[in-house]
């Protein structure tokens, strides 16, 4: 491991061009705008690899002098596993809100939007609403606006393009060493590593995407060299809050499984327990046969549910439309989720009205017609 690890510090790159291109670039424009304000933005309820590619940035804005230790979101950060990502590395996550949109467009010109994991404030699951100067992105879009620097490769993990840029800022020198971006042993980089590593493994669903690359891999050697093992382990094999468990019964005892596909009601859930919703539609892709899950509850004012998807006889993001309509959801690769507010059915949800029952009932039945008139078209 030493010897390996003294190798790495003399690292370059992981070796895409593209990113090899757009980190002068990168670096230029950082420093010409070094007075304005940065804020390092993610995606609307951010998942591990977003999380990672914000850390990774700041990193990388920190190295050359600029004051940046937030990553701004709007939405939730739901999945357990992402919490636990959050809480057990610490995550300057920062929830953008209307008092800091407010006072960023009065002085819009001061700031500096770097966009991560996502591409233009246009997307259905980005609600920070300003243009940013720079995109670091993995997806299919593009920005809209053409005044960007938009450093972009279709991988497996935007924390891959993030570790590659670390990799491709030029060393500080002083009289006694040279200081590089990607240094092991400066303060805090054991967590960066951590939170790559943890931002690939996730998003390539274990390099078995279809879009993971050669260069997910190699950044995530990397990191994994200098990771925090247990912190890492701790994320991927992620504790479960004791309602999980009753709500596993739930599921079980509500799903409707016809194979190849399942879609289960859960009822009324909690506000903070809308994390059951991916954790059981993760759990039900694995029951065998099964290659489409809906699963679905009404967590506060809205239904909410959680989309997996492995067949290719339909198409996600249809399905999704389908059922819940256009522009209440969103999906990447068989991955998806919607979010319906209930508007003046709320009161009911909330209580006020006597009728929850149903409520659900209602909405329970509309789901499953849909749900089974759209999968066999
Ligand atoms: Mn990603």
């Amino acid at each position: 491991m030493p010897e390996e690890k003294h190798m790495i510090k003399h690292a370059t790159a992981v070796g895409n061009r593209k990113i090899k291109q757009k980190a002068d670039q990168l670096i230029n424009l950082i420093q010409e705008n070094q007075d304005k304000e940065f804020f390092v933005c993610t995606h609307d309820n951010p998942d591990p690899d977003a999380m990672a590619s914000g850390v990774g940035m700041n990193r990388i804005l920190n190295f050359l002098g600029i004051e940046s230790n937030k990553i701004w979101y709007c939405g939730e950060i739901g999945h357990p596993q992402n919490r636990a990502m959050q809480v057990s590395l610490n995550l300057p996550m920062k929830l953008w809100t209307t008092e800091v949109e407010k006072d960023v467009a009065s002085r819009l010109e001061d700031c500096f939007f770097i966009f991560v994991d996502v591409c233009s404030p246009d997307q259905s699951n980005m609600s920070i609403p300003f243009d940013p100067q720079v995109v670091v992105d993995h997806h299919k879009q593009n920005p809209k606006s053409k005044d960007v620097l938009f450093i972009h490769d279709e991988i497996g993990a935007c924390a891959t393009l993030i570790a590659d840029l670390m990799l491709n800022v030029p060393p500080i020198e002083n009289e006694e060493n040279k200081e590089h971006c990607f240094n092991h042993e400066a303060d805090g980089m054991r967590e960066v590593c951590t939170c790559i590593a943890l931002g690939i493994k996730i998003d390539t669903l274990d390099f078995l995407s279809e879009n993971s690359t050669d260069y997910d891999y190699k950044a995530y050697k990397l990191a994994t060299i200098f990771m925090q093992s247990e912190k890492f382990h701790k994320v991927v094999s992620y504790e479960l809050p004791p309602y999980m468990f009753e709500y596993e019964k739930v599921a079980f005892e509500n799903k409707v499984v016809n194979n190849p596909t399942c879609i289960i009601g859960i009822g009324y859930l909690d506000q903070n327990r809308g994390d059951c919703i991916p954790y059981l539609a993760d759990k039900y892709m694995r029951l065998p046969g099964i290659q489409t899950v809906v699963v679905y509850a009404i967590v506060g004012e809205s239904l909410r549910a959680s989309v997996r998807n492995t067949s290719s006889a339909y198409d996600t993001e249809q399905l999704i439309e389908d059922i819940f309509g256009a522009g209440m959801g969103g999906t990447k690769q068989g991955i998806g989720g919607a979010k319906v507010p209930l508007g003046l059915l709320s009161a009911i949800a909330l209580g006020e009205c006597d009728c929850q029952d149903s409520l659900w009932k209602n909405i329970k039945s509309v789901i499953e017609h849909k749900f089974t008139k759209s999968t066999s078209k």
